[in-house]
């Protein structure tokens, strides 16, 4: 594994998107995280999510349920929402080599291939190789095709995972960057009473935070009502998928991406408002 501790950065829909309002892009918050990574001094793969570009093209056409027959052009709705995913892409990349970043996209349905949801084929050579060379890869959640299904979609935490397990150079921060500090009991949005979890626990199936002086099921702990758009899950979850990493000594952290400086405090190792995912082995019991 080649040293060099490569920081991944996942934006998330719900940081730069209006889920409600289709192909809505807040270029301030891109703008917001193009201006803190410009100083990282480290080396960065980039990840973004649908927001309001492919989740609601997948689901309309149900492309997360692999091939139906009773989907009237399923076939073209696997086009296009892919071709969502590019043009929200290219809007995003633009805003990165408007502010000198060397970011260089990297088609995902190009990279991974599924079987039944699950990856079972990717070639990241190419996502090494422009790290090797300081570029900044930029990848993205995308439809894919999938052996037994026809095609799928791949989310931006799955390839987190992937990129965790895979590359050749060493992950040593994932950063996911949503609109609001991390994960709470309740939709801070809605009701200000709301508290943050500062660590979540991932041993094995289980998700575990701390409530008085006992680790409980993060399910029993929070309300998850959000009637969300997202194919891919709400962010219980994106956090579940995270156990699939293998390395357990990866910094892991959800931050509010549109807060100013968030992102450059915490790579500078300040203490700011984040959740901490701590993956643990799964095997023992809880505590
Ligand atoms: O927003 C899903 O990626 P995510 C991408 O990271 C599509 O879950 C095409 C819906």
């Amino acid at each position: 594994m080649k040293e060099g501790g490569v920081l991944v950065v996942k934006i998330g829909g719900s940081c730069f998107s209006d889920k409600k309002v289709p192909k809505s892009l807040f270029i301030d918050v891109i703008d917001g995280v193009c201006e803190q990574l410009q100083s990282i001094g480290m080396p960065v793969v980039i990840v973004h999510g649908g927001g309001s570009y492919g989740h609601p093209i997948a689901k309309k056409y149900a492309i997360h349920d692999g091939h139906r027959d009773d989907i009237p052009d399923q076939t073209m709705g696997f086009c296009l929402t892919h071709d969502a995913m590019v043009e929200l892409n290219h809007v995003i990349v633009g805003r990165f080599l408007e502010h000198g970043l060397p970011a260089y996209p990297v088609q995902t349905s190009a990279v991974f291939v599924h079987r039944n949801g699950v990856v079972i084929n990717s070639n990241l050579a190419p996502v090494d190789a422009l790290l090797d060379q300081g570029f900044m890869p930029v990848l993205f959640g995308d439809s894919v095709i999938d052996e037994s299904r026809g095609f799928g979609i791949i989310s931006g935490d799955s390839i987190v995972v992937e990129l965790a397990n895979g590359l050749d150079h060493e992950v040593n921060n994932i950063v996911y960057l949503m609109d609001v500090d991390g994960l709470h009991d309740k939709n801070p949005k809605l009701d200000e009473t709301a508290t943050l979890f500062t660590e979540v626990f991932l041993k094995g199936e289980r998700m575990l935070v701390q409530q008085d002086e006992t680790l409980v099921s993060i399910e029993d702990a929070i309300d998850q009502a959000d009637g969300s758009i997202d194919v891919t899950g709400g962010i219980l979850k994106k956090i579940r998928a995270l156990r699939y990493i293998k390395r357990h000594d990866i910094t892991i952290a959800l931050i509010n991406g549109r807060a100013a400086s968030r992102l450059a405090a915490l790579i500078a190792g300040d203490d700011v408002p984040r959740t901490r995912i701590v993956i643990q082995d799964g095997d023992d019991a809880d505590g």
